[in-house]
């Protein structure tokens, strides 16, 4: 017998996806925030969290908890945005699960069932963050972290991070590929698979780390090649997107969503981490590389393109924001799907247009405050020149 509280906990999912998401109103001219955040942890299908039986769970206990839903992979398939959510059980485990939407902004709804991928490496403990990468060769690829314990020192943390690579066309059945091996880094976690062919071969992203937190010696964002994606092999990784010192990149920084084509470059939208007393503080900042050498970096605005705001600032990791997904539409919108304090999922709206007209005018950073502030003084005096001539 179907427990009688099962009616109205589904009736409560029922209204979540209805509800229409509206623009904020905070204004930057570069993009749009929503009110609302589009996929969260009460998003989760009832069927998924409660065993239904009145008999097995007469109080109507969630059996399978789900602490958080974060850290999406985007993609626009026959017409409908789909996200690849990383779900995370109370277990502290995280899968996943494909949510769709057709507007994008609202009403996303979760698929029957999580994903189940091949299941081919035992020692792998977590999987998340998906990166998911429309390819020219006609599959869609997904490139995760595969964490896995690290047996080789005494500390219970310590713990290896790879880059784990599946490829599907439905995103229903899932091909696993083996790891992506980048012979100079023993770490590797944010990694992206570019999505044409770079001389022929296979080009990603890497963020080459000496240890699971720190990417110590590792001196930003990567871009390697490789022969044949289906034994993945980086020998030699250039830097693209560098750390800097005093900057939102000074502690670490990765590649997010798949680069967008646009005719004047690829734009990148990324994260930055610096420190702070309260912390890792992680921003979204977007810069733009060379057409024909995805690598070298061409225009870099200064600082964020979007922080942790309001209510985003506080999560399980507070004072993050994230993106690994974001959605170029034909029509010329662009969607930016982005998690909050590792808790849940929201998306900021722009154009390329708009994206392009940032990415290349926004002033870089000058490195220093002194140099920063003669920028500004120079903006406002050459806005009260033009104030006082209409006057
Ligand atoms: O907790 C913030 C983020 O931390 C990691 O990012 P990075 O590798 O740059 O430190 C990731 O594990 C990510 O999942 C998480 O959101």
């Amino acid at each position: 017998m179907i427990h009688e509280r099962y009616e109205a906990e589904k009736e409560k999912l029922r209204r979540l996806i209805a509800k229409k998401n509206q623009k904020a109103d905070s204004y930057n001219g570069i993009y749009d925030r929503y009110v609302d955040p589009v996929v969260t942890r009460e998003h989760i299908p009832v069927e998924w969290r409660f065993d239904l039986n009145a008999e097995t769970n007469p109080y109507f206990m969630e059996r399978l908890g789900v602490n958080a839903v974060m850290n999406a992979g985007a993609i626009e398939l026959n017409g409908k945005i789909c996200l690849v959510v990383r779900v995370e059980g109370n277990d502290r485990k995280s899968f996943f699960a494909v949510a769709e939407s057709e507007s994008g902004v609202d009403g996303f709804r979760f698929r029957d069932e999580p994903v189940v991928l091949p299941d081919t490496c035992p020692e792998e403990t977590n999987v998340y963050d998906m990166r998911l990468t429309k390819h020219e060769d006609g599959y869609i690829y997904g490139v995760f972290c595969s964490e896995s314990k690290d047996t080789s020192v005494k500390d219970l943390s310590a713990a290896v991070a790879a880059a784990g690579i599946v490829r599907t066309k439905d995103l229903k059945s899932w091909e696993r590929l083996p790891n992506l091996v980048t012979l100079r880094s023993p770490q590797q976690r944010n990694v992206v698979l570019h999505p044409e062919f770079v001389d022929g071969k296979y080009a990603f992203y890497t963020r080459p780390m000496d240890d699971f937190i720190d990417t110590g010696s590792g001196g930003g964002v990567g871009f390697g090649l490789c022969e044949d994606i289906t034994h993945a092999v980086i020998d030699e990784e250039k830097m693209t997107s560098l750390r800097k010192y005093h900057t939102i990149t000074e502690a670490k920084n990765g590649a997010g969503a798949v680069p967008i084509r646009t005719e004047k470059g690829w734009i990148h939208i990324a994260h930055g981490v610096r420190n702070t007393a309260a912390g890792l503080r992680y921003v979204i900042y977007a810069f733009a590389t060379d057409l024909n050498h995805p690598e070298k970096v061409i225009a870099e605005p200064s600082g964020l393109l979007i922080a942790p705001r309001g209510g985003e600032r506080v999560g399980d990791v507070s004072n993050v924001v994230f993106t690994n997904g974001a959605v170029a539409r034909d029509n010329g919108q662009v969607l930016i799907y982005y998690a909050s304090s590792d808790t849940r999922m929201h998306v900021a709206e722009t154009t390329m247009e708009k994206l392009v007209d940032y990415v290349f005018h926004t002033p870089g950073d000058p490195g220093r405050s002194a140099d920063c502030v003669r920028q500004r003084v120079e903006l406002i005096r050459r806005n009260r020149e033009l104030l006082a001539g209409e006057r």
